[in-house]
């Protein structure tokens, strides 16, 4: 079937990052004939350094890429239709879509939530009034009831070949940091502005054993470069500050992300798509949210503990919950890392029985064609 994805950035890479991630699971692992629309082309070549410099179609990863404006100049609609995120789709694109003599599926991919109210809505369609067209929204989710996350065949693979012998030895070989031991304990950090990270930062520049802090380029890289008082980092730029190497890294193609999640021994990730990659790491990590005005995303970060922490012993639990509630700028006093640290086996055992128990169901791209081609098994 052919799919048109259209995607708007909003803020940051996730919406880039989920788009590009489904459309090229949609068209390299489900077969399906994939153009992805999208509006800011430089946030869209942070991720995908090979797209042309100026705005220009070109294809990767078996999807053809078209810049946002090619949607109106020349609309001519596909039989499955996804707009990412509500975004809006181009005026003359929907014009085409009600003029169709077939009208085609209209798919609204939502933001990812652990609420328990998104399998109520999840598959439900709903009229657009503009159009009078259905527009069908699907929500990721961690539940049977729900679309599921983003999970490529080969994820697991590459997983645990990263997490092989060679894996430190070889990343040490690519990124080169001195004085960063394979055998220490490595954390990367990906994160917004946080006013716990100089807490951390302290937490471990005084820890008992060598940390290694592997930092992509972007705001969490600024902020370590002002806490440890330099005016920036950059990339290939190492800093000892007693147990602590700072490694600064440029901001990673999406796959070496994954890998550097999966050689970490705790990730600090952030917003939709990175919280996902970490969880197919099988490593403990830490999750922030992306913060909104009304405090939305303190619901999220709740429920999403809540399905997490389920069977795991209390004195883990509580410890994961305050250390994330801390992170998150949702209670605490500052004082929940050493906790957290002292339940590391626990939680290093968590993190690959959840990724074992997510990754066993389908993933979003099956229930999403199944969804739009029932007959499919
Ligand atoms: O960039 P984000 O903060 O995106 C967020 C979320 O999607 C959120 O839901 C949305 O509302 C908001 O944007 C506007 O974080 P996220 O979702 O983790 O996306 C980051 C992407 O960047 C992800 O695909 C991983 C990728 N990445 C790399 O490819 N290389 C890197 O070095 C790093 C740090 C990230």
């Amino acid at each position: 079937m052919q799919w048109d994805i259209f995607c708007r950035v909003v803020d940051n890479f996730g919406d880039i990052g989920v788009s590009w991630r489904l459309s090229r699971a949609l068209a390299v692992d489900a077969g399906q004939t994939v153009r992805l629309f999208v509006d800011d082309w430089s946030t869209l070549r942070r991720l995908l350094p090979a797209a042309p410099a100026a705005p220009a179609p070109f294809v990767a990863g078996q999807v053809s890429v078209l810049p946002w404006a090619l949607a109106d100049a020349s609309p001519q609609v596909a039989e499955v239709v996804v707009e990412a995120f509500a975004c809006h789709l181009p005026g003359a694109y929907l014009a085409a879509m009600r003029a169709a003599p077939t009208a085609p599926v209209w798919i609204n991919l939502e933001y990812l939530s652990a609420e328990d109210w998104i399998e109520a809505c999840h598959g439900l369609p709903s009229p657009d009034p503009a159009t009078g067209l259905a527009k069908t929204f699907f929500f990721p989710g961690f539940t049977a009831g729900t679309g599921g996350l983003i999970r490529e065949p080969g994820v697991f693979t590459r997983r645990d070949a990263a997490q092989g012998p060679r894996g430190r030895p070889d990343w040490l070989a690519e990124y080169p940091a001195a004085g960063a031991l394979a055998s220490a304990r490595w954390i990367s950090l990906f994160a917004y502005d946080n006013p716990a990270l100089a807490g951390r930062l302290a937490d471990w520049r005084q820890a008992d054993q060598p940390v290694v802090l592997w930092v992509p380029e972007g705001t969490a890289q600024r902020a370590v470069a002002q806490i440890i008082g330099e005016p920036a980092l950059v990339s290939g730029e190492v800093r000892r500050l007693g147990a602590l190497t700072v490694c600064a890294l440029p901001f990673l193609p999406m796959d070496t992300y994954d890998r550097l999640l999966a050689l970490c021994d705790v990730n600090f990730v952030r917003g939709e798509d990175s919280f996902v990659r970490a969880q197919w790491a099988a490593r403990p990590f830490v999750w922030q949210a992306y913060p909104q005005a009304d405090a939305a995303h303190v619901d999220k970060l709740e429920a999403f503990l809540q399905r997490y922490l389920a069977g795991v012993d209390a004195a883990t639990a509580g410890a994961v919950r305050a250390f994330w509630r801390e992170w998150n700028g949702a209670g605490g006093t500052d004082t929940a890392w050493p906790a957290f640290e002292s339940h590391w086996p626990a939680l290093a055992r968590h993190a690959r029985q959840w990724c074992d128990r997510i990754g066993a169901t389908d993933g979003l791209v099956e229930r999403l064609v199944k969804l739009i081609v029932p007959d499919v098994k």
